[in-house]
């Protein structure tokens, strides 16, 4: 803990974290960054102006929270508490969840669903009975064989998984990357497969046809565990290499090895699920297609494969039962909308938000909570409409963002340096409970979101939900009832309960999946019963009109998506994005190198200028970007204008119409150079 006068200096990791081994990446040791930032929000805010027009008024803590508390009273009033919805991502978000469900709304929703992880963790669900969960029970550590597909591990960097990808690599386990781009994991590859954009299903069909027509996939495995596979072998009869050739671009020998490579690897072999998965909108097909392949290499629950993760139980706090809402956003879905949606798609809460026949939106407010919704939810264009149609919006933030410029009432958090959270209890290969607590304390007038939350409840009547004195009095009663304390937790950090849950099959003996079959289901009949297809078919996207490019966008090392452009430690590694261009592209557009250029998509819209990086990394029929540049906010001082915004240029996407994704690679562009 700070000592007044202290200088923060250096954030280290724990060595007893399995997430972290005490290592930690660029934007972890940079954290420190987003608690010195002097452009951070420092005291609440409320407009005076019409939404739009960023002209705020500095009030006290007691006035903004009095004003939304009004609003939200009035809300429930006229519309019914269920309109009010809360946008939130990460962990402290918990607290707002809470009062929002006291209130009486489930519209509860995050961008990391149908605008990231959700087509991955339904495809899964309905074929092994379980999603992978955040980290993944990928056992990267002990792999023979990774397969990586469109999953750029290493810029990527989800601490973890870039550890144990090292040491995989170190031992020299085959590497296999597909992906339109030479991605730092491609370079560390046996094999990169530089597929045609929007066609992995294609591939994945022609490897399932080698592994079961040159009998190499798991036959013991396969017998023992799945349902479906003769359905599944007749299926892909047709898909040879030879078919997918001129699909992918790849060739048939490629596609023959490296279906051969895993097979002689299995069942230590990784097909990844890949975590950022909405692209094309057949993303549950495809992420099932990813899932019966490794169900053919006998991977799932093995040594080398997907793992059985263990998590510690710890009891909540007590707290009365949330009253039932009158309605969720399940009754505004028409029949057969979005049936394996388990969580709301953020985007269609936002499109909830819109008036539609002159009658009044579904929803009328918005509690925004770390989440800059303007740069996340593709189609900008519907979020700034939602906007200005809203009763209220208040933004939780830490910064002067795109979503807190849209805001009446803007709540400054403090930094995760400043404040406690709630116990991290994921899931992992032990079950560990992690602590995170206060470095320093809160500067400006900032408070924790745990605090805000609380008040809001208390002036609303809702405080019997927050029975607790205070944010130690709940962690200490969490802690003490796992045979910790705060007390300990605020010395060790990460504390690992006991566990001897298997971390894979048993090797004798059955084993039930949680499926209705109780097996691994390749052949998905509940897929069926809503009129999709039980098992994965190929279907053609649109590819780009002459002059125009598949927009690629990904991460990067530095920066995590739009939170840390301003980031004044990050900023300085890297001050704005580039776009990928291949030389062939430049050539014919006359572009030369360090060149800026504008990015123009299909409906017109233009991107601020971006400097032009000509490489042979990309392919020809694609340009590449990281996410999360190209801001607008003057306060911003650091990352204003600098770089282009791809979700500026994605207007369209294509719905998932299993769990309702927004597929955001299915936006073109041409290069508009300066002089022209
Ligand atoms: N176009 C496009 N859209 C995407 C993606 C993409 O690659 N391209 N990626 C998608 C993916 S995978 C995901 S997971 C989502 C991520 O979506 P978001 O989580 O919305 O990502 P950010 O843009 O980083 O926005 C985070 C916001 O939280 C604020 N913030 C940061 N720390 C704190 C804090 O401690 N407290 C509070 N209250 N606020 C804080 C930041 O200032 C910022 O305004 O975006 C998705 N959307
Ligand atoms: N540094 C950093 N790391 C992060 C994050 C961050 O913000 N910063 N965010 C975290 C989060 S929430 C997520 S979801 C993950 C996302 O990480 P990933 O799941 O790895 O997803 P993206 O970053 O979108 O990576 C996209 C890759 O897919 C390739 N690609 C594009 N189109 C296709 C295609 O049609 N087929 C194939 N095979 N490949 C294609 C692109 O070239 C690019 O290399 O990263 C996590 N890690
Ligand atoms: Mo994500």
């Amino acid at each position: 803990m700070y000592r007044e006068g202290e200088k923060p200096w250096k954030i280290v990791g724990n060595s007893q974290d399995l997430y972290s081994h005490g290592r930690l990446c660029t934007r972890g040791t940079g954290g420190l960054g987003a608690y010195l930032d002097e452009n951070r929000l420092k005291v609440p805010l409320i407009r005076t102006q019409k939404r739009g027009k960023q002209v705020f008024q500095e009030v006290s803590w007691q006035t903004a929270l009095d004003f939304i508390a009004e609003k939200m009273e009035l809300i429930r009033k006229k519309y019914g508490a269920h309109s009010l919805a809360l946008f939130s991502h990460g962990i402290g978000g918990t607290w707002f969840k809470t009062l929002v469900k006291a209130y009486g709304s489930r519209n509860i929703t995050a961008p990391s669903y149908a605008q990231c992880r959700g087509p991955r963790e339904e495809a899964f669900k309905l074929t092994f009975g379980r999603g992978l969960g955040s980290p993944e029970n990928t056992d990267i550590e002990n792999t023979r064989c990774l397969v990586l597909i469109g999953s750029h591990i290493g810029e990527n960097l989800h601490n973890g998984q870039v550890q144990e990808f090292a040491k995989a690599q170190e031992r020299g386990a085959t590497i296999i990357t597909v992906d339109p781009r030479f991605s730092v994991a491609a370079s560390k590859s046996k094999y990169w497969l530089p597929i045609r954009p929007s066609t992995d299903l294609a591939l994945l069909l022609s490897w399932m046809h080698v592994l079961i027509y040159d009998e190499l996939y798991d036959k013991k495995y396969v017998e023992k565990y799945t349902i479906g596979f003769q359905e599944l072998k007749k299926f892909v009869k047709k898909f040879t290499p030879e078919w997918a050739y001129p699909i992918t671009s790849l060739e048939p020998n490629l596609i023959r090895q490296t279906a051969r490579e895993m097979a002689k690897h299995a069942p230590s072999v990784l097909v990844h699920p890949s975590r950022h998965t909405t692209w094309y909108g057949d993303d549950t097909q495809r992420c099932r297609a990813v899932a019966i392949l490794n169900a053919l290499l006998g991977s799932w629950g093995r040594k080398g494969g997907f793992y059985f993760p263990r998590k510690a139980h710890v009891p909540k706090y007590p707290i009365p039962k949330f009253p039932k809402p009158l309605k969720t956003w399940r009754d505004y879905l028409a029949p057969g909308q979005f049936p394996f949606a388990s969580l709301p798609p953020a985007n269609l809460l936002r499109d909830l938000s819109l008036p539609k026949e002159g009658k009044p939106a579904p929803i009328q407010g918005w509690l925004v909570y770390a989440t800059n919704l303007p740069l996340t939810l593709p189609q900008p264009e519907k979020t700034y409409q939602a906007l200005q149609n809203l009763e209220l919006v208040v933004a939780v933030d830490i910064l002067p963002t795109a979503i807190t410029g849209w805001a009446d009432v803007v709540l400054p958090e403090c930094t995760y340096l400043e404040r406690y959270d709630d116990l991290r209890i994921s899931p992992g290969r032990e079950a560990q409970v992690a602590l995170r607590m206060p470095a320093f304390p809160p500067k400006y007038q900032s408070k924790p979101g745990w605090w805000i939350a609380k008040m809001l409840a208390k002036k609303l009547g809702l405080e019997k939900y927050f029975p607790w004195r205070d944010i130690e009095e709940y962690l200490d009663y969490r802690l003490k009832k796992i045979g910790s304390s705060l007390k300990e937790m605020k010395r060790i950090g990460v504390k690992t309960l006991p566990s001897n849950s298997p971390l894979y099959l048993p090797e004798e003996g059955d084993f039930s999946f949680p499926r209705p079959s109780g097996k691994i289901e390749l052949y998905c009949k509940d897929l069926a019963a809503f009129g999709f297809d039980p098992l994965p078919s190929y279907t053609p996207h649109p590819e780009p009109p002459e002059g125009y490019f598949r927009l690629l966008y990904g991460r990067t090392p530095a920066h995590t998506f739009s939170r840390t452009i301003n980031n004044p430690l990050l900023h300085e590694l890297m001050p704005e994005n580039e776009v990928w261009i291949h030389p062939q592209v430049a050539r014919r557009f006359g572009i030369r190198k360090g060149e800026y250029v504008r990015l123009k998509n299909l409906d017109g819209v233009v991107s601020l200028p971006v400097k032009v990086k000509i490489t042979e990394r990309i392919r020809p029929d694609s340009v590449f970007m990281a996410h999360g540049f190209g801001q607008m906010q003057k306060q911003l001082t650091r990352a204003y204008g600098k770089g282009a915004n791809d979700n500026g240029l994605m207007s369209r996407v294509a719905v998932d119409p299993i769990m309702g994704g927004t597929g955001f690679r299915v936006n073109f562009v041409t290069l508009e150079r300066r002089s022209s």
